[in-house]
């Protein structure tokens, strides 16, 4: 058994080390997004295939007999390559994907469909915005310079910021509640644009923007093409063990 797991989350983290501690032969890949990626215990590869006959070409190449998709539930591309890549090579496929989050009573969430929606959703008059969205989104909200936004990314900009009134928090995360309303009252923020990641990483914005009584532009998921789901680590580690015994 060879695994390949296309990682960059938490989920993928925790998965990691279980394969490592079972001994397993897998490769961790990281898209290459960030500069520093966090060390894994499993060799790791970083960079695209090549869409989805690279993928198909490294899957063959590299010999991998099962692949686990731990991406992110916002990443559609690798998702959707893995899905034809697999199918392609006839290769077992397993997706670890975390729950979106649901609203609850107290929460104040105005959902969306995507980002140009959320630029849509802000008010007209000025206010102090939290974009805690990555840096790959930034550039649609300049449809709105009068406001006020704080914007988090991993790595630092290397360029000037396509909004004229923002200031940039470089912070890698995960979150936690006390230091999301700490940041929130600091900046006197007034409304937060997040995605609807799920996970434990990235709820902690979510939480404060709650206790504080804050609105969040909530933008739902994507569509992600059908394959076998499972959201536990425990579940892809059977996945895998069950395979195993069977010799396949
Ligand atoms: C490169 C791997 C860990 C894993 C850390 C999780 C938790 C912190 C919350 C905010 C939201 C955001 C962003 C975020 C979180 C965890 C987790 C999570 C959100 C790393 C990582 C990679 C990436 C890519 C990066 C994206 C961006 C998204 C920032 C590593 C740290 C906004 C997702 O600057 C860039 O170009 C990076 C962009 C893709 C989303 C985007 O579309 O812009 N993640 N994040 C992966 C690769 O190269 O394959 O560097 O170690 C992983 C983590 N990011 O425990 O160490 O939920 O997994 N990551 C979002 O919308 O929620 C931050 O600021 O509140
Ligand atoms: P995306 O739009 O789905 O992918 C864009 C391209 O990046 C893919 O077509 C593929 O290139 C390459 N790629 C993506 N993930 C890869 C991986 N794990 N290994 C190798 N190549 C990969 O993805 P994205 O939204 O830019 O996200 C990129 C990475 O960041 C993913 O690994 C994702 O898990 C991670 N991420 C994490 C979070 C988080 O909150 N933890 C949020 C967003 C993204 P080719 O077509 O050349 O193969």
């Amino acid at each position: 058994m060879r695994v390949l797991i296309l990682g960059g989350t938490s989920e993928a983290n925790l998965l990691a080390a279980s394969v490592a501690a079972a001994g397993h032969d897998a490769i961790y890949s990281y898209a290459g997004r960030t500069q520093v990626p966090v060390n894994q215990p499993l060799p790791t590869r970083v960079g695209g295939f090549g869409g989805a006959d690279g993928l198909a070409d490294a899957i063959r190449q590299e010999g991998f007999t099962h692949v686990v998709d731990a991406t992110h539930p916002f990443a559609t591309e690798i998702s959707r390559h893995a899905v034809v890549a697999c199918a392609t090579t006839a290769t077992p496929l397993v997706a670890l994907e975390r729950k979106p989050w649901i609203k609850t009573l107290d929460d104040i969430w105005i959902e969306v469909a995507d980002i140009a929606s959320a630029v849509a959703a802000l008010p007209e008059k000025p206010a102090r915005i939290f974009l805690a969205i990555g840096r790959q989104h930034i550039a649609p909200f300049a449809m709105r310079p009068q406001h006020a936004y704080t914007l988090r990314f991993i790595d630092a900009a290397g360029g000037p910021l396509p909004l004229p009134d923002a200031d940039l928090i470089v912070s890698r995360g995960p979150f936690t509640l006390a230091g999301e309303l700490d940041l929130m009252r600091a900046r006197r923020i007034e409304w937060i644009v997040a995605r609807n990641s799920g996970g434990v990483g990235a709820r902690a914005k979510i939480d404060a923007a709650r206790e504080l009584g804050l609105p969040v532009v909530m933008i739902t998921r994507p569509e992600l093409p059908e394959r076998l789901r499972v959201e536990s680590v425990a579940e892809v580690m059977h996945w895998l063990g069950h395979r195993a015994c069977l010799g396949a």
